[in-house]
């Protein structure tokens, strides 16, 4: 393959942002090239896949709606596993004739923007230098893990795994004695798998968090070409929805319903599984009764499912509102601690000391491992963005501007990076929504955007500081409004030491987003200064 250089377009990752950006600007007949860290297509995909790792989006939803692939591809399970998305994004790069134009096991370490030339300069981890008109950091939410930020963490003598890492031919842990740091969406969705293969397991767990039977069940072929025949319309729906999904709700918030109804409501949902749970009431995210009503619900479902009163009062989440910290969805996870080989370490009571080769040491014990799961979590939505070296006007770094907290304008450019944008980024409903839709909608609107800026005869597009101001209020205001602001979330960059308490997602919600990106296009791009 011949590819020129300067190219159009770059785009960095290759997971569900990166695949779309790709086919989309080639389309545009933009020279595009996709610089990808890992050695296929999938991105987050691509990294998790700790046993149990599932999407918490239902299939149907959570794939993309261009072209036919929606009416080719037959997803098997109400929410897909992770082999089976990235046996969907492999499918959807050759059949779109994508990996020509990727990168694989190359690292973008640094960008710089050139003013003279208008244009990126960008080096990546094999020492190749790429020129580039605009760049695309379609670089994912997750897919920057947290260093483990525990004493002795590189020491452990035995089988080191961590969730967000886990080794393409997996880990066998049969007869092991097991350790699993963190109590997050990915250790709730691997416990109950490690639990049925290792002698024992055992879970360290500082904050208990809210989980939801999933009810993943395999869907019914009938059904799927059922949907299949109105999918457009569904997508149509979907697209203008706050979550990029259809979701059940009362409709109500929880003061119109009388404790019965209110008790019905959430024992539907929590019969029928899934992430519509906070969604029961339309107040439950911004009022503290309404949410304590569904947070007390879940306490109690726990007591009635761990048999152990102890275990079960650990297991209890308090503190914090529920779904204000991600919501995590679950099969059996509870019910994994009444077997006799699964134990919970309370850290609020017995803290970890350190880590040692032989196991981890509490302050009143030492639990001795032969293999030790990291669960910890990610430097979510702006870490996988900070890692490269990223130089805008002036020589501004993008971590200096970004010290106190993101900024963006729309979740999609900062100011003083020229040509520089972002998918699904901080400032965008991203992480809140449907990702995929949210991508859909992003990339959409970057394509139109450089569609425009080609018809005009302009190269440069930027984002106005004063727009970008205005936006960042927008979204924190917003948040300042909802429950959100009392979790100690990734989203708030709270679970990173030292990283500024700023709550990145736009909680406006897709449809509302895009009506208003819609706008700004319209308005001659409002906001943005073309050159
Ligand atoms: P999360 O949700 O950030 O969970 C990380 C877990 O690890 C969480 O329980 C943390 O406890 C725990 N943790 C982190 N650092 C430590 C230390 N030092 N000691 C003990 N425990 C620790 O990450 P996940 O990968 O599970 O999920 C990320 C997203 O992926 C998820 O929200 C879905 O969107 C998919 P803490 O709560 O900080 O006390």
């Amino acid at each position: 393959m011949t590819v020129p250089n300067p190219i159009d377009v770059l785009v960095v990752g290759a997971g569900f942002g990166g695949l779309y950006a790709l086919h989309k600007l080639r389309g545009q007949g933009l020279s595009v090239r996709v610089v990808e860290a890992g050695a296929g297509v999938g991105g987050t995909w691509y990294w998790n896949r700790y046993p149990g790792a599932r999407c918490d989006v239902e299939s149907l939803d959570y794939s993309f709606s261009f072209s036919d692939l929606q009416q080719k591809w037959d997803w098997t399970e109400r929410y897909a596993t992770q082999p089976e998305i990235l046996r969907y994004l492999e499918y959807v790069a050759n059949r779109l004739d994508l990996k020509r134009s990727i990168t694989f096991d190359t690292r973008v370490t640094a960008a710089t923007w050139d003013v003279e030339a208008a244009r990126w300069r960008v080096v990546t981890d094999t020492g190749e230098a790429i020129e580039t008109r605009y760049l695309i950091l379609a670089t994912g939410s997750l897919s920057a893990a947290k260093a483990p930020d525990i004493e002795g963490a590189g020491d452990f003598g035995g089988l080191a795994l961590n969730t967000s890492s886990w080794p393409p031919e997996g880990a066998n842990v049969s007869g092991l004695r097991v350790g699993v740091i963190g109590t997050g969406s990915s250790a709730i969705q691997a416990i109950p798998m490690l639990a049925k293969q290792a002698h024992e397991v055992v879970v360290f767990q500082r904050t208990a968090a809210f989980t939801i039977p999933a009810r993943n069940a395999p869907l019914d072929p009938a059904h799927v070409q059922a949907f299949k025949r109105r999918y457009d319309e569904h997508r149509r729906i979907t697209r203008e929805t706050r979550p990029g999904v259809i979701f059940r709700s009362t409709g109500k918030a929880a003061a119109e319903l009388d404790p019965a109804a209110q008790r019905a409501a959430l024992e539907d949902q929590w019969t029928k599984g899934g992430a519509d749970f906070p969604n029961t009431f339309t107040d439950m995210i911004l009022n503290d009764t309404s949410n304590a009503i569904g947070a007390e619900f879940v306490r109690e479902k726990i007591r009635e499912i761990v048999k152990d009163p102890t275990t079960a009062e650990a297991l209890t989440p308090r503190g914090f509102p529920i779904a204000s910290k991600r919501l995590c969805l679950d099969t059996d996870y509870y019910q994994t601690f009444n077997r006799p080989n699964v134990r919970l370490v309370d850290l609020q009571k017995d803290p970890i000391e350190r880590i040692t080769p032989s196991g981890v040491r509490l302050r009143g014990a030492f639990v001795e491992l032969d293999a030790l799961v990291f669960a910890t979590g990610f430097d979510a939505m702006t870490g996988s963005m900070l890692r490269i070296d990223v130089r805008g006007k002036g020589g501004v770094t993008l971590r200096e501007k970004w010290a106190a907290g993101p900024l963006t304008y729309l979740g999609l450019m900062v100011a003083d990076f020229p040509n520089l944008f972002i998918v699904a980024g901080p400032g965008s409903p991203s992480v809140l929504t449907n990702m995929v839709a949210s991508i859909e909608q992003h990339v959409e609107w970057i394509a139109k955007c450089l569609e425009t800026l080609r018809s005009r005869n302009r190269t440069v597009i930027e984002a106005d500081p004063v727009a970008e101001r205005d936006w960042v209020a927008r979204v924190n205001k917003l948040a300042a409004s909802t429950l959100f602001m009392k979790g100690n979330s990734w989203y708030l960059g709270a679970n990173v030491p030292g990283k500024p308490r700023v709550f990145m997602p736009y909680v406006g919600g897709l449809g509302e987003y895009r009506k208003i990106c819609e706008s700004i296009a319209e308005d001659d791009y409002k906001g943005f200064v073309f050159a």
